[in-house]
């Protein structure tokens, strides 16, 4: 269904029909990996639907709900993914980084962001072997929480140009539920692409990240389109660092949480930066999994970052 016939809602309202359109999905091409490399160096992204193994995806969403629910933070039944509004994860959990460290490395949910079947298909987008980084970013969003627009260049360039994210929805993400949204046209934007050449967003505190908190009134400024979907369990969307990206609003009528990941994945012969690889990174600013908002208890929705 395209999803701008559906309720898309970014910055707490609606997204005007006109202005979102349906991501294609290109996983034909994954039969032809040089096709699928062409049309990633075009466009700068790709959906590729159903190349993860869905009955792993599902258990590492139950393995994260269940780990959420220990905390009060999800009800019963866990795997429902219903946020309860409340958060006991400060008081039992103690240091939130490493709370969050034992759920990010939790083995059901590396097998679908670091196993097999990934490293697979990114070694088909590279045409050479990939690696995935260490530094996971898992995010469970409450109702209430979005991400504003921004560039991946300055966060994981340094040690090499050569580096796709990789979003994948942690079980079903329709778009009430606030998946990612990719600004077309957002590769020719020189404007702000002058401004990321050599942003090093740990090095340099002058600069921000995000382009907008706002990707309706952006969209409506530079005329172009949010591109999104209804996300399955099994999907992945890949995109370089070039391409300008958010979410919408998770405004789940029945209070879900909206689980995913992102992972960086190189080829495998480039220098690794040391901060996103070994059994403890350190993460973009070095604080570890606690810098990340995913780490923060879900009654503290994150919002315009
Ligand atoms: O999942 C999100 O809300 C944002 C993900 C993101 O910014 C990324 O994958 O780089």
């Amino acid at each position: 269904m395209n999803p701008g016939t559906r309720d898309c809602r970014a910055f707490g309202r609606r997204v005007p029909p006109e202005m979102v359109s349906e991501l294609a999905d290109v996983s034909a091409l994954l039969a032809a990996p040089e096709q699928l490399r062409r049309r990633l160096a075009a466009e700068g992204h790709a959906l590729l639907r159903g190349v993860l193994d869905e009955g792993e995806v599902m258990a590492a969403r139950g393995a994260v709900f269940d780990r959420l629910h220990e905390v009060g933070e999800i009800g019963a039944p866990a795997r429902d993914g219903i946020a309860t509004g409340a958060s006991r994860r400060r008081g039992l959990a103690g240091d939130l980084g490493r709370f969050w460290k034992s759920v990010v490395d939790m083995p059901a949910l590396r097998q679908v962001t670091n196993g097999p079947r990934l490293g697979r298909v990114m070694e088909a987008v590279w045409g050479e072997p990939a690696c995935g980084m260490d530094y996971l970013f898992l995010r469970a969003g409450a109702p209430g929480s979005a991400t504003g627009l921004h560039y991946d260049f300055p966060f994981f360039t340094r040690s090499t140009r050569r580096m796709y994210t990789v979003w994948v929805p942690i079980g079903p993400v329709p778009v009430t539920e606030g998946p990612l949204v990719v600004i077309e046209g957002s590769r020719d934007f020189d404007d702000l692409l002058d401004h990321l050449r050599g942003f090093d967003i740990a090095l340099d505190d002058t600069r921000k990240a995000e382009v907008s908190h706002d990707p309706v009134a952006f969209a409506g400024e530079r005329g172009c389109r949010l591109l999104t979907a209804d996300f399955e369990p099994g999907d992945i969307l890949v995109f370089d660092m070039f391409t300008l990206h958010g979410s919408l609003d998770n405004h789940s009528p029945a209070g879900r949480v909206r689980l995913s990941c992102d992972v960086r994945y190189q080829p495998a012969a480039d220098p690794l930066d040391p901060r996103y690889f070994g059994p403890d990174p350190g993460g973009t600013f070095g604080g570890g999994y606690g810098d990340l908002n995913g780490a923060k208890p879900l009654d503290e929705p994150w919002h315009r970052r």
